[in-house]
C-alpha cells in the first residue's frame, strides 16, 4: 500500500483529507516534528518537506498539488473524472493556493531566510501579512460567489487546501472574523467526518470557535 508522509500542522493535511474523502487505500505515516530533517526521511524526500507519497515500488511523489492530482485520478469516481470544468478550476485554485498563498507564508514560517536583523525580519513578516490579507479577501470572495458552501461550488480538493490555509491564519495577526465566508467554511469542514478523521490521524485538533 502507498504511504503518505505527513506532519502535524502542515500542508500535508490537504492530501490526507483527500485520501479520507475518497477512502483511498493509502497509509498515513505521521512524522514527529523534526523527523522530516532526519536521514530516514531525507532518503525518501531529500527536500526535507512534507508531504511525500511513497509507492510500493519505492517511487516517491512530492508537492501537494501533484499528490492531490494523483489521488483524484487514481481514486476519484467517474463523475469526478468526467467533470472536466471542475478539474480545470480545481487545478487553477490549487495552483493559486500553493504557489501564491502558501508561498506568501514563507516569511511568517522562516523570516530568517529573508532577512538577518530582528527589525528587518519583522518588516518582511509584516509585508507578508499585508499580502496574505489580500489573498484571504480574494478567497473569501471566490467562496461567496460560488454559493458560500464549497470553494468551487462543488466539493473539491480546493476545499481541503483552503481549510489548511484557514487554520494557519490563527498564527498571524490577521483574523478569520474579517472573512465571514472563510470562517463558516472552516467550521463546516470541521463538522465533516473525513476532515475529522484526517485531523485525528495527523494528531491534530479542530480549531473550533463559534459561528
Ligand atoms: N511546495 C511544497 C511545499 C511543502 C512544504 O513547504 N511543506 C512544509 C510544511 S507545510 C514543510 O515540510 N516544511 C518543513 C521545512 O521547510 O523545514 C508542496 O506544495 O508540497
Amino acid at each position: 500500500m502507498p504511504t503518505l508522509y505527513t506532519m502535524p500542522g502542515t500542508c500535508s493535511l490537504a492530501p490526507n483529507i483527500a485520501i479520507a474523502w475518497l477512502d483511498a487505500p493509502i497509509e498515513i505515516h505521521n512524522l514527529a516534528r523534526g523527523d522530516h530533517k532526519k536521514d530516514a526521511y531525507l532518503a525518501i524526500n531529500p527536500k526535507g518537506k512534507v508531504p511525500a507519497l511513497q509507492f510500493d515500488d519505492g517511487d516517491v511523489l512530492t508537492e501537494v498539488t501533484a499528490i492531490l492530482a494523483y489521488v483524484g485520478a487514481a481514486y476519484g469516481d467517474d463523475d469526478y473524472a468526467r467533470d472536466k470544468q471542475l478539474g480545470r478550476k480545481e487545478a487553477e485554485a490549487l495552483s493559486y493556493m500553493s504557489s501564491e498563498v502558501h508561498a506568501a507564508y514563507g516569511p511568517h514560517f522562516a523570516a530568517q531566510r529573508f532577512a538577518d536583523s530582528e527589525a528587518a525580519q519583522k518588516e518582511v513578516r509584516d509585508k507578508a501579512y499585508d499580502k496574505l490579507a489580500g489573498h484571504y479577501a480574494r478567497m473569501n470572495g471566490v467562496l461567496k460567489n460560488s454559493g458560500n458552501e464549497w470553494y468551487l461550488g462543488t466539493q473539491s480538493f480546493a476545499d481541503a487546501f483552503l481549510y489548511v490555509l484557514c487554520r494557519w491564519i490563527e498564527q498571524t495577526p490577521l483574523s478569520i472574523d474579517d472573512y465571514p465566508a472563510l470562517k463558516a467554511h472552516r467550521k463546516r469542514m470541521e463538522a465533516n467526518e473525513g476532515v475529522r478523521n484526517a485531523l485525528k490521524r495527523q494528531a491534530m485538533e479542530p480549531i473550533g470557535g463559534s459561528s
